[in-house]
């Protein structure tokens, strides 16, 4: 098993997003340490288990994730908490990157009225498309639903068709992650959480305990990324990758060597 051995390895969700950002902590280490990344593994729970079975040391995920989706809580609780209930899985939460990248209902922008969650009670008729994912999750569908005493079906797709099924009509609701790239290029509504459900979503790594003491070096120059990926720096390198087409090694490459920490 990887916990055991001479290499970092890096894990990602299956998203544009975490691609990238898996490769920004490996070239960050990659001069410190022997690093693989392995990219876009699955989702949280496939990606979680792999960090559990040393299969990987370190992954992005986010606040709201780990404290509702991982630990189960009912509502959102202290980091302190969630520190110390993720030690005794051997794991730790740190380095936040800078960003919130929160879960949202987004319309097309000529979508009549629309503005709030609340309002969608009066659109029963309304075809929502929502990732799977988010179908599945505490803090996702089910407790939106309840929350806003909504009475449609959600059809299950894949995020990343969910604009392009949006655009072309074949869905009038997706669920968006707010600093997804398209949300701007095809001029969406995002819908105003007005009874606040979703939690934050800041950007954060998840990681072995162990992993942070064989790999001193690596994790140090992984610390000195805390706080400097601003929502505005992860919307543009969604963009490069998704709308541009730039690889996931090229953008991260491009946004390190513009951002670089001092050693
Ligand atoms: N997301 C959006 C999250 C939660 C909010 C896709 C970035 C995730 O768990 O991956």
């Amino acid at each position: 098993c990887a916990a055991s051995g001479d290499t970092l390895h890096v894990g990602s969700k299956r998203f544009t997003e975490s691609y990238i950002l898996g490769e920004v902590l490996a070239q960050t280490s990659s001069p410190h340490a022997k690093v693989e990344h392995l990219q876009g593994l699955g989702n949280t729970a496939i990606v979680l288990a792999a960090l559990q079975a040393g299969r990987i040391d370190v992954y992005p995920e986010y606040l709201g994730t780990i404290d509702l989706e991982i630990l189960k809580h009912q509502q959102a609780a202290p980091l302190e908490q969630i520190r110390r209930e993720l030690a005794p899985m051997g794991l730790g939460v740190a380095v936040p990157l800078g960003f919130n990248n929160t879960y949202a209902l987004a319309v097309r922008g000529d979508a009549d009225g629309l503005k709030k969650l609340s309002e969608l009670v009066t659109q029963p008729r309304l075809r929502f498309g929502l990732s799977h994912e988010f179908i599945g999750r505490a803090d996702g569908w089910p407790g939106l639903a309840k929350r806003y005493g909504l009475p449609q079906r959600p059809e299950g797709l894949d995020h990343g068709i969910a604009y392009e099924a949006l655009m072309q009509r074949q869905v009038d609701v997706i669920d968006i992650y707010s600093t997804d790239a398209k949300i701007r290029q095809y001029g969406l509504r995002v819908l105003e959480d007005d009874r606040a459900y979703f939690p934050r979503y800041d950007a954060v790594l998840l990681y072995r305990l162990d992993a942070a003491e064989r790999f001193p070096a690596a994790w140090k120059a992984i610390t000195q990324l805390e706080g400097r990926i601003s929502a505005a720096d992860m919307i543009a390198m969604n963009a490069a990758a998704e709308i541009d087409g730039q690889n996931f090694a090229n953008v991260a490459r491009d946004w390190l060597a513009a951002h670089k920490p001092l050693a």
